[in-house]
């Protein structure tokens, strides 16, 4: 086994995966811990560069669905070179908000590319930085999008590109994490993320000692 460990947070828009990735690392440095919170897409200076163009159209055009793939694929494989696998060597616990799985979710059951091409491409960029746990914030689709459109009154943000998809695609999503979930039973975890902030947080925390050195 690794000596650090390695813990994404997953699901569907709005389940809270931020909110709570935030409370486990000051749970976990509270408890004396090594940890770094990273997210996807983005986390490195080419990450964020890419993050941009996916978020926000920085480049100016459309982009295209194939090319969206890669831009996940490009920002998440050097975030695994730079930062995750050196984390984890050093013995660090890697909390990551959003991996591979977002890719298979968003892109191929979402858009409707074929899930096994989707898997070879996450199995090229991730090489050996499979995650030890998974947690699966579960959310219905209209309670998440509340939630946001909430945040976003709030702020006076915009939706971004992927959020101003049709309610039929997140659907999909959602539909597809659960999958993802039963095929890998070992290391997916579903949490109900339509409880309060304060409950989500325990069923982590229990879930995460679960797996931890
Ligand atoms: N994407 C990403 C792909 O299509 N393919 C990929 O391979 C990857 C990596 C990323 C977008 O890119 C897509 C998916 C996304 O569309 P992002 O900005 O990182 O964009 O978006 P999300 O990861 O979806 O983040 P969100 O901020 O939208 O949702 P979170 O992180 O799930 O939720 P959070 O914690 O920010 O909370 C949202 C609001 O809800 C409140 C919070 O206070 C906040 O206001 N909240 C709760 N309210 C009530 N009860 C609770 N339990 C709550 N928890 C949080």
């Amino acid at each position: 086994m690794r000596a650090g460990r390695f813990i994404t947070f997953e699901g569907p828009e709005g389940g809270g995966k931020t909110t709570q990735a935030k409370r486990l690392i000051a749970r976990l440095r509270e408890a004396g811990r090594d940890v770094l919170y990273t997210r996807e897409p983005g986390g490195t200076p080419t990450g964020e560069a890419i993050r941009d163009i996916l978020q926000h159209n920085k480049a100016g055009e459309p982009i295209c669905d194939e090319a969206e793939v890669f831009l996940f694929a490009a920002s998440r494989a050097q975030l695994v070179r730079t930062v995750i696998l050196p984390a984890l060597a050093r013995g660090t616990i890697v909390v990551c908000d959003r991996f591979a799985d977002s890719t298979t979710a968003y892109q191929g059951y979402g858009r409707g590319f074929p899930v096994e091409q989707m898997l070879a491409i996450n199995a090229f960029a991730v090489g050996e930085a499979v995650p030890d746990i998974t947690l699966l914030l579960d959310v219905p689709i209209a309670i998440g999008f509340e939630r946001i459109h909430a945040r976003q009154q709030e702020l006076f943000q915009d939706a971004d590109r992927i959020e101003r998809e049709a309610r039929a695609f997140h659907d999909r999503v959602r539909a597809g994490y659960l999958e993802l979930a039963q095929r890998w039973p070992e290391r997916f975890r579903r949490v109900d993320a339509t409880q309060a902030p304060d409950d989500v947080e325990r069923a982590v925390w229990e879930l995460v000692s679960g797996v931890l050195p």
